[in-house]
């Protein structure tokens, strides 16, 4: 009998202190739009995995994939609100929040990763994440979406010509909507969450994103068509509610920091190696893949960058140019 009540009481004990340390654990949530096998979902699964590490378990992150907490553009709203602790969204959204944000939504303003990396990983990059905070939002850094592609169900898509008339599903943002009315196309913008259903039922023929969204999101599965136009390159700021993290403390803050940057070459390595497989996957999907020529699209939409140096502001604009 005495052994028995010593057994309960270290269970007792045992069973106590790992609720306490569990109910004294704060929870962060973070929401996103894309489908659970995304680098998105790997990404931030690493990040919560490297925040319970860095914090001794006083910080659990939790991941909600597919929308569930509401479109970019919503909970981005709701980090200004304190309503949602975290989010990682496109470049895009945030052209409603600060206008300056759309240099990196403007058609091929990127050649490629390298260049991509060099601007958004210093000081211009870093600069633009900071004019959020007044906002409400704090950025830790950007990972990544990718190079944006066309997909369509009507035809393929050559030259840019033959996007004329076409309805194509964009995401809000000015800069993109305008680039492809440039080019003769219909811009829909629509929040991510109702594309696949608009595309199943031919509400837009079209849509653009990179291959990992494609291939996660089964796009190729309600469209035929398939152009490696790269036309935007979209990358992706891991944002907090400012609210929110004025409520951790400076130990917090570094290892949620810390967190943000290893997890984000995580997720990087994560799209490149989709990016080089995934065209052969999409023709082994059934679609039609065409290899194009960017430079006519290239072309067709430069004239949006006199359109948007006012707004984005010409220093900033050479900037980046001059980062090539
Ligand atoms: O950030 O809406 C889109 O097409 C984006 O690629 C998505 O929001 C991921």
């Amino acid at each position: 009998m005495k052994k028995f009540s010593s057994v309960f009481i270290i269970t007792l004990v045992a069973v106590l202190c790992l609720s306490f340390s569990i109910s004294a654990a704060r929870t962060l949530k973070v929401g996103h739009v894309l489908a659970p096998s995304h680098p998105y979902q790997y990404g931030l699964e690493k990040f919560a995995q490297l925040v319970e590490e860095k914090t001794g378990g006083s910080i659990v992150v939790k991941v909600f994939h597919s929308s569930q907490l509401g479109g970019e553009r919503e909970m981005i709203e709701a980090l200004q609100f304190g309503t949602l602790d975290m989010t990682l969204v496109s470049t895009a959204p945030l052209a409603g929040f600060l206008p300056q944000f759309q240099v990196f939504d403007l058609p091929f303003i990127f050649g490629d990763r390298e260049q991509a990396y060099k601007v958004l990983d210093n000081q211009i990059g870093q600069d633009l994440l900071e004019k959020l905070e007044p906002k409400g939002i704090i950025g830790l850094t950007y990972w990544e979406n990718g190079f944006r592609h066309v997909t369509n169900s009507k035809r393929p898509i050559v030259t840019p010509e033959d996007l004329s008339g076409l309805k194509i599903r964009l995401m809000e943002n000015p800069v993109h909507q305008d680039s492809f009315r440039a080019m003769g196309a219909l811009p829909t913008p629509m929040a991510f969450g109702e594309l696949f259903t608009a595309l199943q039922q031919h509400t837009v023929d079209g849509q653009e994103n990179p291959l990992a969204i494609i291939e996660t999101s089964k796009f190729y599965e309600v469209q035929k068509y398939l152009s490696t136009t790269g036309h935007f390159y979209a990358a992706s700021p891991l944002l907090v509610s400012k609210i929110v993290w004025k409520k951790l403390s400076a130990e917090e803050q570094q290892a949620i920091q810390e967190a943000a940057i290893e997890a984000r070459d995580y997720e990087r390595s994560l799209i490149i190696q989709m990016d080089n497989e995934l065209l052969e996957t999409m023709k082994e999907n059934g679609m039609e893949v065409t290899i194009v020529d960017k430079s006519l699209f290239r072309e067709a939409t430069k004239s949006v960058y006199e359109k948007y140096e006012k707004v984005i502001g010409k220093d900033l604009l050479e900037a980046v140019l001059n980062s090539k």
